[in-house]
């Protein structure tokens, strides 16, 4: 699979200024020559161009011009791919771009799956697989925290952790299976309590490094939260408020909306998809009916619930029974309308007015507050893990509590040997030091075409 030449459209579908077409392998210079025309003096054939450098002319397809194009030739191995790359930029829009491709593909280029530009990266050991997801991150980050989260994984930082973490297991694991290989000889008391040191330092950093999951996902794939509450209460209002811009339908008339709506925005970096749900309330009209069945629904997917209650009025027994009935969900309750006279008075409720934004700073700061411990620390932004890795490391985790147990009642040394190498082979999943295909074709899988 490695030996053909594969090209793709990197750039995304839909008309643009420039498109890129992307082809990797060992006859991509080849390929290149067949359907690329050098004009002008300073333009050479692929095969006669030096590396890294840009050359103008045509495409052409079986001798008919094609489109106008600059074309980038970069040689093995400094590339993405480590394999001879070249980047055709034409014009943008999906006719230019497909006739492009069918150029190349025409001249021997094979249709690259999704993810088969970073999958190579990854085989010919450019990256590790954690810097490969955190490609697969970068291009999905919809927000700046997310983003450079993303950055500093592909920069190595949670790779580097990583490998330390297995260095120092397969060290461990050197020392204890010596003294199998010798049984009359017993590991000296000062040199098993510094294996057991050393084995502990491993556990506490995996265990910070789990603490990071919960955050990771949350940065990676967003939250759904629910606004919910009484009809009128002002919901939509909130909505608009949160989006800066007027999305919602906003009417005094209590019953304004049916559907739900879903927008997502970025709160102090984390990615949030708000939904405006139907006010709560017994219905006789089916549409609104239908509506508040939605709104329910909502609020069983929803991980936050911003309850929306009306300031200027009590707190009704509907109400409370909904406060109660999100218990075990994350829940801020928002007393909105905070401008005209309070009918209540909740100590945990955050005060807003929709009319002019007050509270708005607040409540963002609770939603953030609602899904990030808060206890993080700084150091730790750069290795959040994913829900792959977080499986990776918990194996890795029981196995290594296991080896701490038995190497300290010391009556056996197979057993500890045989759980430190299963921590050191479930650690080394997270960086594809131990990967099988399936692994591998699951996660490529999630790329888009072209990367
Ligand atoms: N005084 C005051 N009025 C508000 C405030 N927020 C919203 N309103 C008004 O309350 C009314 C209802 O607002 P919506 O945002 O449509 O309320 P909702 O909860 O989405 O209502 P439904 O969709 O019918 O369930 C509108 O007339 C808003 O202008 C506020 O903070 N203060
Ligand atoms: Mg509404």
């Amino acid at each position: 699979m490695l030996d053909d030449t594969i090209a793709a459209i990197a750039t995304p579908l839909g008309e643009g200024g420039l498109a890129v077409i992307r082809l990797s392998g060992s006859e991509a210079t080849a390929i290149a020559g067949e359907c690329f025309k050098p004009v002008g003096p300073h333009s050479k054939p692929p095969a006669d161009a030096l590396t890294h450098t840009l050359h103008y002319g045509k495409v052409t397809d079986r001798g008919r011009d094609i489109d106008e194009v600059l074309l980038a030739v970069l040689l093995a191995p400094r590339t993405f791919t480590r394999e001879d790359t070249i980047e055709i930029t034409c014009h943008g829009g999906q006719l230019a771009a497909q006739s492009v491709l069918k150029a190349v593909l025409a001249a021997g280029a094979r249709s690259a799956e999704p993810g088969e530009f970073t999958r190579r990266a990854f085989i010919n050991g450019r990256i590790d697989l954690a810097q490969a997801e955190a490609v697969s991150d970068l291009i999905h980050a919809r927000t700046d925290l997310a983003l450079a989260a993303a950055n500093e994984q592909l920069a190595g930082r949670l790779s580097q952790r990583i490998t330390q973490l297995r260095d120092d297991l397969m060290q461990t694991l050197a020392h204890v299976e010596a003294h199998i290989d010798f049984p009359d000889e017993d590991i000296a008391p000062d040199t098993l309590a510094q294996l057991l040191a050393r084995l502990e330092a491993v556990l506490a950093t995996i265990d910070e490094l789990l603490a990071t999951a919960d955050e990771g996902r949350v940065l990676r794939q967003g939250i759904r939260a629910a606004i919910i509450g009484r009809p009128n209460a002002g919901k939509s209002s909130l909505l608009n408020q949160l989006l800066g811009t007027d999305r919602a339908i906003v009417t005094p008339t209590p019953g304004t909306t049916r559907d739900t709506i879903e927008e997502t925005a970025n709160i102090r970096g984390i990615p949030v998809v708000f939904i405006d749900t139907a006010g709560l309330r017994q219905s006789t009209d089916p549409i609104e009916a239908e509506g508040i069945r939605r709104s329910h629904q909502s609020i069983a997917q929803a991980e936050l619930i911003l309850h929306v209650l009306d300031a200027s009025e009590k707190i009704s027994d509907d109400d409370q029974k909904q406060i109660e009935a999100n218990q075990d969900k994350k829940q801020i309750l928002i007393a909105n309308k905070a401008d005209l006279p309070s009918e209540f008075d909740h100590p945990d409720a955050i005060q807003t007015c929709c009319l002019d934004g007050t509270g708005n700073e607040d409540l963002k700061d609770a939603i953030r507050a609602a899904v990030w411990s808060g206890d993080i620390r700084a150091d730790m932004l750069p290795v959040m893990i994913n829900a792959r890795h977080q499986d990776a490391l918990r194996r890795a985790r029981e196995a290594l509590a296991r080896a701490l147990d038995t190497l300290r009642t010391g009556q056996t040394l197979e057993l500890p040997a045989m759980d430190l190498r299963i921590a050191a082979n479930a650690t080394g999943e997270v960086v594809g030091k131990t990967s099988t295909e399936d692994l591998l074709d699951t996660i490529f899988s999630q790329f888009c075409i072209g990367k």
